[in-house]
């Protein structure tokens, strides 16, 4: 999986140039927007004739936008997982768990294990103030809060906001929290964008002297049929209540963008705006994927390739596109070499894609496999332009409608995004090359049952939230 070395001492040493050793006389704050199943063709400047969404696309034409990065799940818990820890989320423990299953439930025994060590943490050791303002779903037990994983504050709903009380479930209503404690059950959730952002703002201002890392983690588009709008927005967009949520998105981020103007910390600031997975099918249509084929929740490509900008004025090339497979478990070792901070001493599987995100000219990707799992089962693999859907025939949710895959299916995503032209006959040699990868995976990172290289979620031995006192809800 590694790069050849020549290239990468190549790049360390054009980097030394640039980077100063061992880090950053003045290292950059970070600013990371991951919105929830937004679709890779939701955002203007990914092609949406939908939605409106000039301020991202602004930060786009001002930094590089990215057209193969994957999140490594489908799905919530396993996407954010990999996210903050570099690794795939098979590897953390978080692919499936019992009870939950694909994601995490409120009232979870499961978190991320306290071992593992998140992004978060990288940077707080490197001397960063951190926040994470928003959804979290990496377990709701006090053990496995943001603020017991780096996070010096957190403001939000721990997991996701339809995960509200029903029948046969034990679930309180949404608990809005300040850091360990709940202010709020059941907060109107038209007001989340807009109180995410006065809080992200409101904390870069208190810590606008030291370098910050900002984790918003917004609720919306969301995983409700009907997603949630300030009264300013609904009834505004052309999608119903779903475009009228993603434009609130983009008001949210050029109030964020004009924050750190006013501030004076655009210049070393990074940027970056994503999505943990595709947006899901809905009928009729809400999010789009488009050109990409298939949905959220599934691995077909729509499912986990999402939206990426990186903006970083002055390093990162304004008003560009990279092509080459990146993934959502790059950001923590990339992020971390900007940073000038050590990486954790755990086996990771994302890469410091420094050259990509700086315009690197030949700058290649560095993953010679790329695997799309499911739950705990490997569903595909890619490996440069080729990707191979693996035989499934267990009745789990499937990467075309829910149904049995029994042959092996071929595609050639640069000329085929939609992967509907199946090329396995006629390439024989690249499908045996495939499986061989696949097989790699299954021993490191298994397939229905843990492979070698996995480690444990976190457990705890009762449930954490109840539902108790509240404290006085905070301003805005
Ligand atoms: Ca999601």
């Amino acid at each position: 999986m590694k790069p050849a070395g020549a290239v990468w001492l190549g790049w360390g040493l054009l980097l030394g140039a640039v980077f100063p050793s061992p880090g950053w006389a003045e290292p950059p704050n970070i600013v990371l927007i991951l919105c929830d199943n937004l679709g890779y063709g939701d955002l203007s400047c990914y092609g949406s004739q939908l939605h409106r969404t000039p301020h991202v696309d602004a930060l786009a034409a001002q930094g590089r936008r990215f057209t193969h990065f994957y999140s490594a799940s489908g799905v919530c818990t396993p996407s954010r997982a990999a996210l903050l820890t570099g690794c795939y989320p098979a590897r953390v423990g978080l692919a499936w768990t019992e009870p939950d299953g694909w994601v995490l439930r409120p009232r979870s025994p499961n978190g991320l294990h306290p071992q593992e060590v998140t992004l978060a943490e990288v940077l707080k050791r490197a001397g960063y103030a951190t926040a994470c303002i928003g959804k979290w779903h990496l377990g709701d037990h006090p053990r496995f809060l943001p603020t017991r994983q780096g996070f010096d504050y957190y403001f939000g709903i721990p997991y996701s906001e339809d995960m509200t009380p029903r029948p046969g479930r034990n679930w309180p209503p949404l608990p809005l929290m300040e850091n360990e404690r709940v202010v709020q059950w059941g907060p109107d959730r038209n007001l989340l964008t807009a109180r995410y952002t006065r809080r992200a703002i409101r904390w870069m201002e208190q810590h606008r002297h030291r370098p910050f890392f900002l984790f918003l983690s917004h609720a919306m588009p969301g995983s409700t049929t009907r997603p949630f709008a300030s009264p300013a927005f609904q009834g505004r967009s052309a999608n119903g209540p779903y475009g009228d949520a993603v434009e609130e998105l983009d008001h949210s981020t050029g109030q964020l963008l004009a924050a750190l103007r006013r501030l004076g910390l655009e210049k070393n600031t990074i940027v970056i705006w994503t999505s943990d997975n595709g947006a899901p099918r809905r009928r009729p249509p809400q999010g789009r994927n488009t050109p990409l084929s298939g949905w959220g929740y599934t691995t077909m490509e729509g499912g986990m390739r999402v939206p990426l900008i990186v903006r970083w004025p002055g390093h990162v090339p304004a008003g560009t596109v990279c092509d080459e497979l990146t993934t959502m478990m790059d950001l923590l070792p990339t992020l971390a070499a900007l940073a000038g901070a050590p990486l954790p001493p755990r086996k990771l599987d994302g890469h410091d894609v420094r050259p990509l995100w700086l315009g690197t000219p030949g700058a290649r990707t560095p993953y010679r496999a790329f695997y799309y799992y499911h739950t705990n089962r490997l569903y595909a693999v890619r490996s440069g332009p080729w990707k191979l859907h693996l035989p499934i025939a267990h009745p789990r949710r499937n990467t075309r409608d829910g149904r049995p895959m029994d042959k092996l299916l071929l595609y050639h995503l640069q000329r085929d995004p939609q992967e509907k032209h199946n090329l396995a006959a006629q390439y024989p040699e690249v499908v045996k090359r495939l499986l061989q990868l696949a097989q790699q995976a299954r021993v490191e990172l298994g397939d229905g049952a843990p492979g070698r290289g996995c480690r444990a979620a976190g457990r705890a031995s009762w449930r954490g939230l109840h539902r108790g006192p509240v404290v006085a809800p905070p301003p805005g």
